[in-house]
């Protein structure tokens, strides 16, 4: 039986279901989970969504948003259940510290990372597919389920923010044909957009503009580093700022390869975010920090001053 089938099949059987995801939820996470709520409610059964972070109001235009629950570090509750469906996370501790508080007896993982750590009873993965949301509309498509408007706009805001909006590497044909799918239901690209990036306070626009006056390059232009200084933190709110956005423009810089973003968080700790536009793995790069991630995208965090850290990372970076 294929794995869609299964998790069909174990939805039937269950009475209650619990949906969960990584820490830090992303737009994969929650709009996989609220589109895995609607279809576990098509079978008239019960579903919860709970995890360990207090999702982004980022993401409160998607409807059923604010029925998502939370459960703070250190709660004793225990959360008894039949099916546990485990979303866009590679290994069970990516859930966080509710692992500790919820006993199921079956346990599902659809996920779209590379990872041997199969913790399901059915375990439906696939490294190819751009975003968890991809798999979760399988899912609907196997058992041949409607999807509402609601929960097509949910499944969207899943691919799309996983993808960059369609501009990243893992975008692939498959992508496109879902998409297609979800716009003829009547999800609208622009409001979609607009919903998720495009409602900004004046301050990330002053941050940002900070952060782009700090950009140089480095290894004869294949190397650029962008910072953010520690009084920033607390002028421009940047705690509760998507770095990812600081990004999305340095890519298009002619012949970058490497781009790394010296965040400042306290005196003398530098966090590191680094993006790859494709040869050189970053993953590595972090990992000789004791931070880690994907090949195209990691992180790592080093104490030091700024200048100081800057240049032990710079250093390990060799382009040809
Ligand atoms: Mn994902």
């Amino acid at each position: 039986m294929s794995p869609t089938k299964k998790i069909l099949e174990l939805i039937r059987q269950s009475r209650d279901v619990t949906i969960t995801y990584h820490v830090n939820p992303d737009g994969d996470a929650l709009g996989s989970a609220l589109a895995m709520k609607d279809l576990v409610r098509s079978f008239k059964k019960k579903a919860v969504i709970i995890g360990s972070d207090k999702p982004s109001p980022r993401y409160n235009f998607l409807s059923g948003f604010n029925s998502i629950k939370f459960l703070s570090w250190g709660s004793s509750l225990k959360i008894n259940t039949d099916l546990l469906i485990v979303l866009d996370s590679p290994e069970m501790d990516r859930i966080g510290h509710i692992r500790n508080n919820i006993i199921a007896k079956k346990i599902i993982k659809i996920d779209h990372h590379l990872s041997h750590e199969h913790f399901g009873d059915v375990n439906y993965v696939n490294a190819k597919a751009a975003a968890t949301g991809e798999l979760v509309f399988g899912v609907f498509s196997q058992g041949r389920i409607k999807l509402s408007r609601e929960t097509a706009r949910a499944l969207y805001a899943a691919i799309a923010t996983d993808t960059g909006f369609f501009s990243q590497e893992n975008t692939r044909k498959e992508t496109f044909e879902i998409i297609s799918k979800l716009v003829a239901i009547g999800v609208l690209p622009d409001e979609m957009y607009r919903a998720i990036c495009g409602e900004r306070e004046l301050k990330y626009f002053q941050l940002e503009s900070q952060v782009r006056n700090t950009l140089v390059l480095h290894n004869k232009g294949r190397v650029a580093s962008i910072e953010i200084k520690y009084p920033w933190n607390k002028k421009y709110d940047a705690a509760n700022t998507d770095t990812n956005d600081f990004f999305a423009s340095l890519k298009c810089l002619r012949g970058v390869q490497v781009m790394v973003l010296f965040w400042e968080r306290k005196p003398k700790e530098i966090k590191m975010s680094l993006r790859s536009r494709k040869t050189f793995n970053v993953c590595r790069l972090a990992q000789i920090f004791g931070g880690g991630g994907h090949r195209l995208a990691a992180g790592c965090t080093i104490k030091g001053s700024l200048s100081h850290v800057k240049q032990k990372l710079l250093s390990q970076i060799k382009l040809r």
